[in-house]
């Protein structure tokens, strides 16, 4: 019995081999075609890292084939995309004609996408060290999501990055680290494909074992998997522990030049350093060239059976770290050259490659080319009896009904960020629904930023039950934060990265888990840029998220240039999958909330983001809810130009009262001026570029809203633009229709002050307006 089991687990471990070479083989002709056979027209490199597929392999097909459940999700090296498509292309998920046209127009991208490419991807990759992080944030929402009752802990799936080495360079994996260590992180798992190498250099040789220090300090086991199997045998043989300490003490970059040079220079080498040891010199003399450069090279992650083993004993939930040495370019002639992250195989070296695999030409694209009717019969049986052919394809969330209104929070003098937080603690306190998908996060500015009433209400989220010391011990304090499983607001420490990855983590919990959760994040506004490469990742999948940029602009007054932001109206503007809005009134943070909150959940919809501020202004008076559906659309007619108007003040956001007053000196002399509320520079941008776009395109469409606004001014009128940011977020209303435009706006560092100093230095003052609106019609 115990012979059929042991005689099973080869048989496995050889047909897991055999699917290794095909993925071997069909990521490296992938990238071939693209680059060498396929037509080009542009004279540019197509690029795709041959070397990087193949030291990861053995990793994949062990994972993939072997280890992993439905349940789990990966996410995969950018470099090791085509692998992935490989894997799916003999699952029969993927298409040849995609492989074909690998980095062409609507072909299998370079980097595993979630949005581009037709196969399942767990997680888009692209910017090293983010797709690491993202699944250990995906980790915690699944804890949340047990904790909340939306997901059965016996379904709870494991989530694993498959990294490259030089990952481990990227600080966002430590500031990870240790909000996962805080969180209690568990079923994590960490694989790095450790090859030693990058793109430019080999990895310094000081950091052996300090990776095991760091992640075991955090909470991590951690599992390295420096040895083959033909290496721990040979290393059993007499002279074998010579050749052992030997490779334990090869510095890095011999190691890679060695690998790269073959048997005879392992040899040479290895003879002239332990050629004394009689036994090792028998030893290494027992192997031909060949058989030598295998066996030096038979690390652990290139060990199908070693990986195996070592994915299967930690069947428990412990976060871990599988460090598996591995040769870049392991297999091809590529391996161990320091050039190799780019490099590419020519085409002698692939018509060998494709020899050695006893694939006939013309068969390149064969999925089990160069292989018997029987053998490829079973390995396709094999490959559709895994746990990946099992896996469903990604679920549909219901969506959680949001009410048809909000109430808007009442006060004759309002700051746009204190309305924010009343809104939430309005819901917190309604029984809605929609209150109980919301989770809201900050990195360490909850209480500044608004959100500590609603956490008030729903607690702070802890797997393990926290008791508020203070509120125990009846010390008077406005925050009552008792954490607990129910809790709803999961805290962060101060670091932004960390920030938007779990946004992104928990606004794709409608794909990934079938539920769906309503993420509102809040940071202060200058600091979104210390996390823009995250917020971008999280949009580029197309993660839904309610982003608060809380508070913005010189209107910090007192806080000074280093946290009044500047540019985040061009960021808002510029991230595709972000809708930007800025409101100035407390009714319009209600009416973007809601909508908000509707659009996350949208198939086309996006993630939003509300830039707030803590300047309380007086509110306005409505006439009715006319000026609700324009200001969704990006901006309304505060007060509507007259006919054949001549000019127009345009502002955003906080600096209403300014414009307002600006507008009421004017009017007199300025007969029709207007007052345009722009609520999004972002929407009314991208319905404009969208309207060009049709046209350009032969489809009829509407004009845009920024059209329709501004033709209720003259031809030829002038526009005065002003916003507490970039001028250049209103400046471009100009274009529209051919207005002159005096932009007023920050595009100089702040310093403090208190308000009227500032406005008046940076001229976003009443009087500035005016004289922008003089200056309109002196020039010729
Ligand atoms: C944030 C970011 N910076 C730079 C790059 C460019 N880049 C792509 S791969 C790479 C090195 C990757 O080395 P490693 O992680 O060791 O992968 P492998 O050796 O397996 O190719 C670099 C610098 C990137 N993709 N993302
Ligand atoms: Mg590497």
């Amino acid at each position: 019995m115990v012979t059929t089991i042991a005689q099973d687990r080869q048989e496995t471990v050889a047909t897991i081999e055999a699917l290794e070479k095909r993925l071997l083989w069909l990521s490296a002709w992938t990238i071939h075609n693209a680059n060498n056979i396929r037509k080009k027209r542009d004279g540019l490199k197509v690029g795709g890292h041959q070397a990087s597929c193949a030291s990861m392999t053995a990793i994949m097909a062990a994972l993939y084939f072997h280890a992993l459940r439905p349940q789990d999700k990966v996410a995969v090296k950018p470099h090791g995309g085509p692998l992935l498509h490989a894997i799916h292309y003999l699952l029969g998920n993927q298409t040849l004609d995609k492989l074909q046209r690998f980095r062409g127009l609507g072909g299998v991208q370079s980097y595993p996408s979630r949005t581009k490419d037709t196969i399942p991807v767990d997680f888009s990759t692209g910017s090293v060290g983010l797709g690491v992080a993202v699944t250990a944030f995906t980790s915690l929402v699944q804890d949340y999501l047990i904790a909340h009752g939306q997901v059965r802990e016996e379904d709870a799936g494991r989530m694993i990055a498959l990294m490259g080495d030089a990952e481990l360079d990227e600080g966002n994996i430590y500031e990870c680290l240790i909000e996962g260590y805080k969180h209690d992180l568990r079923n994590c798992w960490w694989i790095v494909d450790y090859n030693r190498q990058s793109l430019d250099a080999t990895t310094a040789d000081r950091m052996f074992r300090r990776f095991d220090d760091i992640f075991e300090t955090c909470g991590w086991r951690v599992v390295t998997l420096k040895y083959g199997k033909l290496q721990r045998a040979a290393f059993a043989r007499p002279g074998g522990k010579a050749i052992e300490d030997w490779i334990e003490n090869c510095p890095n970059a011999e190691f890679a030049a060695l690998t790269y040079q073959g048997g005879p220079a392992w040899r040479e080498r290895l003879l002239a350093d332990l050629g004394k040891n009689a036994a090792a010199k028998k030893l290494i003399g027992s192997f031909d060239d060949e058989q030598l450069a295998e066996l030096m090279t038979n690390l652990g992650g290139h060990c199908v059976e070693t990986l195996m083993d070592a994915f299967d004993a930690c069947d428990d939930d412990r976060p871990t770290l599988f460090i598996a040495y591995t040769v870049k370019g392991h297999g091809l002639p590529l391996a161990g050259h320091k050039d190799n992250h780019s490099g590419m195989m020519n085409n002698p070296q692939m018509e060998q490659f494709r020899a050695s695999m006893g694939i006939a030409e013309g068969q390149e694209w064969e999925p089990y080319g160069g292989l018997g009717d029987n053998v490829a019969a079973r390995l396709d049986a094999f490959v559709h009896q895994s746990a990946l052919a099992l896996k469903a394809a990604e679920p549909v969330a219901p969506a959680v009904p949001v009410p048809a209104r909000f109430p808007v929070p009442e006060g004759a003098e309002q700051s746009t960020q204190a309305a924010f937080g009343r809104v939430l603690l309005d819901l917190a306190k309604s029984g809605e629904e929609l209150a109980d998908r919301i989770v809201t996060t900050a990195p360490d500015v909850t209480q500044t930023t608004n959100l500590g009433a609603f956490v008030n209400q729903r607690g702070l989220f802890r797997r393990q039950e926290l008791a508020d010391v203070f509120h125990k011990a009846k010390i008077p304090s406005a925050q009552k934060w008792a954490a607990h499983a129910a809790g709803q607001h999961i805290e962060l420490g101060i670091a932004e990265n960390n920030f938007f990855i779990a946004l992104t983590s928990l606004g794709l919990a409608a794909p990934h888990f079938g539920t769906r959760l309503l993420p509102v994040g809040t940071v202060y506004d200058p600091f979104v840029s210390r996390g823009l490469d995250a917020l971008n990742y999280g949009c580029y999948q197309d993660a839904r998220f309610l982003l608060v940029g809380t508070p913005a602009g010189l209107t910090l007054a007192a806080e000074g240039g280093a946290h009044q932001s500047i540019n985040t109206p061009l960021i808002g503007m510029g991230q595709p999958n972000l809708a930007y809005y800025e409101p100035a009134y407390a009714d319009e943070v209600a009416l973007f909330m809601r909508w908000a909150f509707d659009h996350m959940q949208q198939p086309d919809g996006s993630s939003v983001y509300l830039r707030l501020s803590t300047r309380s202004i007086p509110q306005i008076a409505r006439a009715d809810d006319g000026w609700e559906a324009d200001a969704l659309k990006g901006g309304y007619w505060l007060r509507a130009p007259g006919p054949d108007a001549t000019a127009a003040i345009a502002f955003t956001g906080v600096v209403a009262p300014e414009a307002l007053a600006a507008w009421e000196q004017l009017a007199d002399d300025i007969p029709g001026l207007g007052l345009l509320a722009v609520t999004s520079p972002d929407v009314l941008h991208r319905g404009w570029s969208a309207r060009r776009a049709a046209r350009w395109e032969g489809k009829a469409s509407e004009p845009s809203h920024v059209e329709t606004l501004l033709s209720a001014l003259a031809p030829g009128a002038g526009l005065v633009t002003v916003l507490d940011g970039s001028p250049g977020a209103l400046s471009w209303l100009g274009g529209v229709k051919g207005m002159r435009v005096s932009p007023l706006g920050t595009d100089r560092f702040g310093q403090t002050g208190d308000l009227p100093d500032l406005y008046r230095t940076y001229r976003l003052d009443t009087d500035a307006i005016v004289d922008a609106a003089a200056e309109l019609f002196l020039e010729d």
